[in-house]
């Protein structure tokens, strides 16, 4: 693939939820080796270090069961200033932090794709579906909110207006095995495409990605990619304090970051809710590294070595 610029950018956020612990996910990648990995697939990197929120109050109509709003629209402030002028640099690589980060991260890299009249999609590759509204959530934790936001639902109170709010059509949501009641009425009402565990298992991975980056392509979008740990399986990825069993193995997370790469399309990246201190000897970090180099990259060959049989008959 052509070389990027990768900047990297911290986002030690922890108040998307009640655990604690995301707030060290930063340094995890930078001591898995996320820098080294990716210069050694010929792209230059710039690790821009870790940001911190803007100062933020809590606004008067949040529910009182909200956890820690203030804190988290200080983060979203933040984030999507940061992302937005990162757009300008390379391609920006979110350190998260838990998923509340997505609020900014998403927001920002819209507003670019906005400025330069580009359509933004997003993937979104999550045991969950993140579309909570402040007033919906039953836990209170905006890690749950991201894409209701970023899609400009109502409730947000306080938190920066959504210019560029993501049309519902151009998210694709891959891997979802929990989906709360609240959630799942809206989700299906709306445009938001998405495959759950079941047809991922039925109709295999690649289907429904390949689909969804055949209109990114078609449409000259910018696309950023979501990735919560909690998508793979936690026999793989123990250090996330959502853990939801049945999930992606390790080869079909691969393979989604291989088709991604191969798309030449991914603008910006979040690694979010790897929480090291559930970690085990640091294989989750690991692993979230080794997903974004292949995004980026890392092959096992140039091409394949051979054409099989059913490739001629497709
Ligand atoms: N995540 N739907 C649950 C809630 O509390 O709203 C879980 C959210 C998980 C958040 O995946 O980033
Ligand atoms: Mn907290
Ligand atoms: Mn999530
Ligand atoms: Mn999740």
């Amino acid at each position: 693939m052509t070389e990027q610029t990768c900047i990297l950018i911290g986002a030690p956020v922890d108040s998307g939820k009640e655990r604690r612990g995301c707030l060290m996910g930063p340094d995890a990648y930078r001591v898995a080796g996320l820098t080294e990995a990716l210069e050694g697939l010929g792209h230059h990197v710039q690790d821009a270090g870790n940001l911190r929120p803007r100062p933020a109050v809590t606004p008067g109509e949040m529910p009182n069961h909200v956890h820690e709003p203030a804190e988290t629209i200080g983060w979203t402030e933040a984030l999507a200033g940061a992302a937005e002028a990162a757009m300008q640099e390379g391609l920006p690589i979110f350190l998260g932090g838990d998923h509340s980060l997505s609020l900014g991260s998403v927001a920002g890299v819209a507003m670019d794709a906005a400025r330069r009249d580009r359509p933004q999609f997003v993937l979104w590759l999550d045991a969950h579906s993140d579309y909570h509204t402040p007033q919906s959530t039953a836990s209170g934790n905006l890690h749950g909110t991201p894409l209701g936001y970023v899609t400009g639902r109502d409730g947000f109170h306080g938190f920066p207006e959504v210019k560029a709010p993501v049309p519902e059509e151009n998210i694709c949501i891959l891997g979802l095995r929990s989906v709360d009641a609240a959630e799942r009425e809206v989700l299906q009402a709306s445009r938001i495409r998405y495959a759950d565990m079941r047809a991922i298992d039925e109709a295999g991975i690649a289907r429904p990605l390949a689909a969804f980056l055949e209109d990114v392509a078609k449409a000259g979008g910018a696309l950023h990619v979501s990735l919560d740990v909690d998508f793979l399986d936690p026999s793989f990825a123990p250090a996330v304090g959502t853990t939801v069993p049945g999930g992606a193995t390790i080869r079909e997370a691969h393979l989604v970051m291989e088709m991604i790469c191969d798309s030449g399309l991914m603008t910006s990246l979040d690694l979010v809710e790897l929480n090291p201190f559930l970690d085990d000897r640091g294989r989750t970090a690991q692993v979230m590294v080794d997903l974004t180099a292949s995004a980026l990259g890392r092959r096992v060959f140039d091409r394949p070595t051979h054409s099989f049989a059913y490739e001629r008959a497709a």
